[in-house]
């Protein structure tokens, strides 16, 4: 049997092929899919955790309770569950831990542009590289196997490309597993300093053995025999490029590349007179090459930035781009598309508040970021998920008296309870005077609208526990907490100014779901007077793309605008009327 599926969908198949009990992570573009795909399987408990470092302790522990779990996450999520990664490395498994890790080269949806192999290098685990959907198969069910025999959590390396192209699978029967129940085992378990000094030595010796077995793998590293000219070494998805540019080269295609099988690369150099690394990113396999003292291209001849492409791999090996049919992304002419939020969307009263009482906004990561785009450009800083909190709290403190009373914390509800709750902690207990503004619109909306713990649903849509954040904002321990509806801008503007004058901590939750995530439907659109338009171009400011200008006065479009009232609020002269009942 074939079938079509996502690098993403197939990373679940895999999984439930080899009996997977538990899948937990927490979305993150490319990874989002797999955990969505793995909860259409029957057998199989799945849940988005807060977070990817409770994730990844959830999945840890429903390993030691002898069943195999899965757990995935964007890079950056593998640096938010750095430490349990670390430090599972010296516990080993009990039952199969394989940890996806999906790097974005690139940036199409990241901060930054990791990759993430020396992560497993560092945490001295076993790493494994798929290169399509059907590897992404099979690859994730044999991991399991890879993890229960060396004793390690097993990082399943995905790139963009691999998650997100859709490729011919061949599903197969699910494997025999029975589940192994607790083993009481205090000096593996429990890393005490004592107990960790003796897994330190395992460690090293698991990945002896691991070694040996990637040196003779023909099934995770295979080596095509081609001409002798050139030999390429690669692994993911620069295997593909590698195959269409030079299908005639020898290559050695890396399916586990960590520990790296330094004797088969040695061996395979000898069959070849120049040998090459493809890779993209960081130059991991091509210095461990060097470094054995073999002699290779790589990122002499390929960028060491962004995703790798056809056309770059062929500069690189032929020495010119080919005249191909196939046109490269880049030649394709598609509308430009800038990124905005929706027309109705909640956060664009907060922003066009932000941007007219001039504060200076901390920033923090999901659909609310696009507020640092003109026309609103009402943010100042935007680093990584739940740094906005402890970057007012910096601020506020540090600002001098052009700053007292101006400076907001601005942070997504998802992101408040994935890395928030912390930096408000110590807002609190460190004595800031800042005020957070959390946009409670129900949904991790970002990422395609999974739920979270204030949403009151699971990942099967079914009713869940919710959290209040204003509850738990105030259970914290913030006096000052006050609930504002976004779409009334004067209401929400006198609270901002009343909380940004208090002199102690203060949270304003603006409270409206997703139109998206909960699926509301759209409105009657507004109406514009052209007669009474005075043409200031305040309803333009807002930055809504049903409303633009036509011949000098505002238009709007009737198909994208759902009559919010936020250009209504915003025109002085009152040309803007909202549809009837609003
Ligand atoms: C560590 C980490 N994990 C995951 C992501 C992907 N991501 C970016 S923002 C975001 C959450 C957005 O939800 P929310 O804060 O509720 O804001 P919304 O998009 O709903 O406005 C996620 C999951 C990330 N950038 N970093």
């Amino acid at each position: 049997m074939r079938k079509l599926m996502l690098g993403n969908e197939a990373v679940a198949r895999g999984a439930w092929e080899a009996r997977v009990a538990f899948g937990s992570g927490y979305p993150g573009t490319p990874s989002t899919e797999i955990l969505e795909a793995l909860a259409v399987y029957p057998d199989v408990k799945v849940q988005w955790a807060p977070n990817e470092k409770v994730g990844y302790e959830v999945a840890v522990g429903a390993g030691l309770a002898g069943v195999r779990a899965l757990v995935t996450m964007k890079h950056v999520g593998l640096n938010v569950a750095a430490d349990p990664f670390f430090s599972s490395s010296y516990m080993g498994v009990n039952g199969g831990l394989v940890v996806v890790s999906a790097d974005d080269p690139g940036m199409a949806s990241s901060q930054d542009e990791q990759d993430n192999r020396s992560m497993a290098k560092a945490a001295k685990v076993l790493m494994v590289e798929p290169y399509d959907a059907e590897e992404a198969r099979w690859m994730t069910r044999e991991a399991f196997a890879l993890s229960e025999a060396f004793d390690s959590p097993v990082l399943m390396r995905m790139t963009t490309r691999v998650c997100h192209h859709t490729g011919v699978v061949h599903p197969a029967e699910r494997a025999e597993f029975t589940p192994k129940g607790f083993v009481k085992d205090i000096p593996k378990f429990v890393l005490l300093p004592n107990h960790a000094r003796a897994r330190r030595v395992k460690i090293e010796e698991r990945l002896q053995k691991a070694l040996a077995f990637s040196e003779q793998s023909d099934l995770w590293n295979p080596i095509r025999k081609g001409s002798s000219d050139i030999g390429i070494v690669t692994s993911g998805v620069s295997y593909g490029y590698v195959l269409e540019t030079m299908p005639e080269a020898s290559v050695l295609k890396l399916g586990i590349t960590n520990p790296l099988p330094m004797e088969r690369i040695r061996a395979f150099a000898k069959t070849v007179k120049k040998l090459v690394v493809v890779e993209e990113l960081e130059p991991y396999i091509e210095e461990a090459i060097r470094a054995a003292g073999i002699q290779v291209h790589g990122k002499d001849i390929l960028p060491d930035t962004g995703e790798l492409n056809l056309p770059l791999v062929e500069k690189a090996l032929l020495g010119h781009v080919r005249d191909k049919v196939t046109a490269h992304p880049g030649d394709v002419k598609i509308p430009v598309r800038p990124p905005t939020l929706c027309p109705g969307c909640s956060h664009r009263g907060i922003f066009t508040l932000f941007r007219d009482m001039k504060l200076r906004v901390m920033g923090d990561i999901g659909c609310y970021t696009l507020g640092a785009l003109k026309p609103l450009a009402a943010m100042d800083a935007c680093m990584c998920m739940g740094a906005s909190v402890g970057m007012a709290q910096g601020l506020e403190k540090f600002g001098g008296p052009k700053e007292k009373g101006k400076t907001i914390g601005v942070i997504g509800d998802s992101t408040f309870f994935h890395s928030g709750l912390t930096g408000l902690v110590d807002m609190i207990v460190n004595r800031s005077q800042a005020t957070l503004v959390i946009l409670d619109n129900r949904w991790t909306a970002m990422t395609g609208g999974q739920p979270h713990p204030g949403t009151g649903k699971d990942i099967h849509g079914e009713d869940a526990p919710q959290l209040n954040v204003a509850e738990v904002c105030r259970a914290l321990g913030v006096k000052r907490v006050r609930e504002v509806d976004p779409y009334n801008l004067e209401a929400t503007r006198k609270i901002l100014e009343e909380e940004l004058a208090a002199p102690e901590v203060s949270v304003v939750v603006a409270v409206a779901p997703c139109l998206l995530g909960a699926r509301i439907p759209k409105g009657e659109p507004v109406e514009i007077n052209l007669e009474t338009c005075n043409r200031c171009g305040a309803c333009i400011r807002v930055g809504c793309m049903a409303i633009h200008e036509k011949d000098g006065f505002p238009d709007v479009d009737p198909d994208l605008c759902g009559g919010c009232g936020v250009c209504e609020q915003v025109c002085e002269p009152g040309a803007i009327s909202l549809p009837a009942g609003k």
